[in-house]
């Protein structure tokens, strides 16, 4: 046998009548123009090879092919292109075999589409997730899926952008068999060979038929394009995806091919890719912090959580969720009940639901065990505290913890504010203190703010990042200040929101503006939702240190002295007649405001929403940059991630601080100096953000990897 490399990544042999094509780039194999050229070069080969009479080709390492590669995206093309080489591997004369292992994704499916025949291995991920790049599959997914497994069932794989298995993949058609073994590279000869001795032809999947039925697959088009109209609003690729298959549907292969191909050019030069991956590789690089880096995690077993509210249950049920044992602490018995109950509701829900059965709802609890005493926490080998925030409180919990853990037990507080070098330098062990600051409701969200005090060891941070990933949770290493990184930079476009309204905006339009940028609510809503009691206590705490001079907005104050909290109160910003969950506009929230505009002495303005957004957003870069500029985030990026996942910032934006990007700096910068003009304490430029502009920089520059 013989290895020929085609290139450095591709490699092919012949082994008896079948040329073995190996794709060895790692991480992945994702196909880069030397892979590119190698898989063509290989189809040449076996076409030129007279002993050769069929092709297999396979994936090296831990995956058959994970798609384009990603990183070649906005850079100028190099040919080949991957739809010429999938549409020579398609032409080639003898049979070819794809034999999948691991993921087969986005432009690995469509190598392995434009083989002839396929085999998957047991753990194999299928699927075109480019709609989740603001892509669409543009090496011929859009027109050999539907034609390998109709309409409705090729629309559903790539709207959806999700990995099948490799179970389902042959029952929808998408592979012809599913091997019995792991061993990759003995199954997938097996099945060439047998191919071979059945005689069989080269079929080449544009000629498949499963689009024959003109009507019923139109009907399937019909149907996703209502749906996807209603529920990917403001995103670019979804609907094109659709105009694509119906072209399959509608063309011959190759027009169908050529729209494919327009269509996906667009798509990549839409703003919504670059967003989408740059958030692609930021929630990969937020997980790289110096210190996962230098050193190694502690063990985590048994895990103990202080405080049973609402907080310290969703923790526990996230806890719970990964598999791993939680001792729940509560100061009487009547509360550690309840701590129970509101963990036992999140589990009743998806009973409900018909999510979870009861028998497992039993096994989860059986590894949840509830104390009054923290001598049960003399085994843990992480605690998360998460009661009252206030200092006193938190340290008087430190100081117990500091009493009965084991040595070594990391212990952990889950404050969103409070100053956890106080905590830390308050017990005989601050070198074990950290902050990990969950996100309401915890097992849900998947934010991890992983708070880094001066004193904490090393290895306690990189445990907290393997914690983030036992509990699928995406963290971010945050310094210590007053809000860390997103309550800090969320306080600060909270401000810039209330003063909007004060000169005019209603709460409503406000709300209408930012949902239209693509958050999911607006910053009053928010409100309504958390519950406006909690952010009064913020602004009661924080009153003694305010600038006297900064202007401070007090509608929000006023609706909570009348009991307003939001939702959990029927009225807040909005009203919620009986129980409903969206408001409606509230005429007496109107008047108020109307009140507190006349007390301020301020004769209303209007806005526009444009001019709303670009306050807003002004407002959180600028912070944001200012986080960046202090360490208390390591790069922009993480400023980016932890709006992501824990503030509904519309991920085809890519996050504020590469929103910034792509707006300009220099326009943000001339945005805030025209505010600073009505008020120039609170539109004071970021030290950060004016250098990159005297430089000609931008964020991505602060980017590269720590
Ligand atoms: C496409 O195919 C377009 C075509 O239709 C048309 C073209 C004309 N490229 O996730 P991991 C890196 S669009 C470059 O941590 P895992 C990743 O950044 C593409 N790099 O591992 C990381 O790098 P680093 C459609 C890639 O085991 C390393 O590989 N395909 C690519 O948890 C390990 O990744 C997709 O969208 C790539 N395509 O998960 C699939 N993929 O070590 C995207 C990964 O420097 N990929 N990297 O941080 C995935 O979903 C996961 O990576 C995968 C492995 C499931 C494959």
């Amino acid at each position: 046998m013989t290895l020929t490399p085609s290139t450095d990544v591709v490699t092919h042999a012949v082994r008896g009548k079948v040329l073995l094509v190996t794709i060895d780039h790692a991480p992945v194999n994702a196909l880069s123009a030397d892979v590119r050229r190698g898989l063509a070069a290989a189809i040449d080969a076996a076409d030129a090879d007279p002993s050769v009479e069929a092709v297999l080709i396979v994936g090296a390492g831990r995956n058959f092919i994970a798609g384009a590669d990603i990183r070649e995206f906005g850079k100028p093309p190099v040919p080949p292109s991957l739809p010429d080489v999938c549409n020579r591997i398609e032409a080639c004369t003898k049979p070819v075999v794809a034999a999948i292992h691991g993921a087969a994704l986005g432009g690995g499916l469509e190598v392995a589409l434009a083989a002839h025949y396929r085999i998957a291995l047991d753990g194999a991920k299928l699927g075109l997730p480019e709609v989740q790049l603001g892509l669409l599959p543009g090496a011929g997914g859009t027109q050999r899926t539907p034609r390998l497994i109709g309409a409705a069932a090729a629309l559903d794989l790539i709207l959806s952008g999700r990995h099948a298995s490799a179970q389902e993949a042959l029952a929808l058609g998408l592979v012809d068999r599913v091997g019995s073994s792991d061993d990759l590279l003995a199954e997938g000869l097996a099945y060439t060979q047998e191919l071979l001795a059945a005689h069989a032809p080269v079929r080449r999947t544009r000629d498949a038929a499963a689009l024959a039925d003109r009507a019923a697959n139109l009907a399937a088009v019909v149907a996703a394009r209502a749906d996807t109209a209603k529920k990917s609003r403001g995103l670019f690729s979804p609907l094109k995806i659709v105009d694509a298959v119906e072209a399959a549907i509608e063309q011959p292969f190759d027009e169908g091919l050529r729209l494919e191909r327009k269509l996906f050019l667009d798509c990549l030069d839409s703003p919504q890719r670059a967003g989408l991956i740059h958030a692609f590789f930021a929630e990969r690089e937020v997980l790289k912090a110096p210190e996962t880096r230098s050193a190694k995690p502690r063990a985590l077993g048994a895990i103990g959580v202080v405080g049973g509210g609402t907080m310290g249950a969703g923790i526990a049920v996230a806890v719970l969720d990964a598999g791993l044992p939680v001792t729940m602490i509560e100061r009487d018995d009547e509360s550690l009940a309840r701590g129970r109950a509101h963990i036992e509701k999140v589990y009743d829900g998806l009973i409900a639901k018909g999510r979870l059965s009861a028998a497992r709802k039993a096994a989860v609890m059986a590894r949840w065990s509830g104390s009054t005493s923290y001598d049960a926490l003399t085994d843990a080998d992480l605690v998360i505290e998460a009661v009252f925030e206030d200092l006193a409180v938190k340290q008087a919990v430190f100081a117990e913890l500091d009493r009965v853990c084991k040595q070594g037990a990391v212990l952990a507080t889950n404050t969103s504010y409070l100053d956890i070098d106080a905590i830390a330098s308050s017990i005989s062990r601050p070198a074990d203190v950290i902050g990990l600051h969950f996100f309401s409701p915890a097992n849900i969200m998947k934010l991890l703010e992983v708070v880094v005090p001066k004193q904490v060891s090393a290895d306690v941070v990189a445990t907290a990042f393997e914690l983030a990933k036992t509990l699928r949770k995406t963290p971010v290493r945050a310094g210590v200040c007053d809000g860390f990184i997103g309550n800090r930079v969320l306080a600060v476009y909270r401000s810039a929101a209330d003063a909007m309204m004060e000169d005019g905006a209603s709460p409503y339009q406000i709300d209408a503006a930012v949902r239209a940028f693509g958050f999911p609510m607006g910053p009053f809503q928010v409100v309504d939702l958390a519950g406006g009691d909690i952010g009064w206590a913020t602004r009661k705490r924080r009153a003694a240190t305010r600038n006297p001079a900064a202007r401070y907005v007090q509608i929000s104050d006023r609706l909570c002295e009348r009991g307003w909290f939001g939702q959990k109160t029927g009225c807040g910003f909005y009203l919620y007649p009986e129980g409903s969950r969206s408001g409606t506009a509230d005429p007496e929230v109107e008047a108020i405001i109307d009140a507190e505009r006349e007390r301020a002495g301020i004769t209303p303005r209007a806005f526009t929403d444009e001019e709303i957004v670009r306050r807003y957003m002004a407002a959180m870069i600028n912070e944001g940059a200012n986080v960046v500029h202090e360490g208390i985030a390591l790069r922009p990026l993480d400023v980016d991630v932890t709006f992501l996942y824990g503030y509904g910032f519309p991920r085809y934006r890519g996050g504020p601080m590469k929103y910034a990007d792509m707006v300009g700096l220099p326009r943000i910068l001339a945005d805030i100096r025209e505010f600073a003009k009505e008020d120039p304490l609170f539109w004071q430029a970021s030290p950060l953000l004016v250098d990159l502009v005297e430089r000609g920089a931008d964020f991505a520059s602060l980017n590269q990897t720590v």
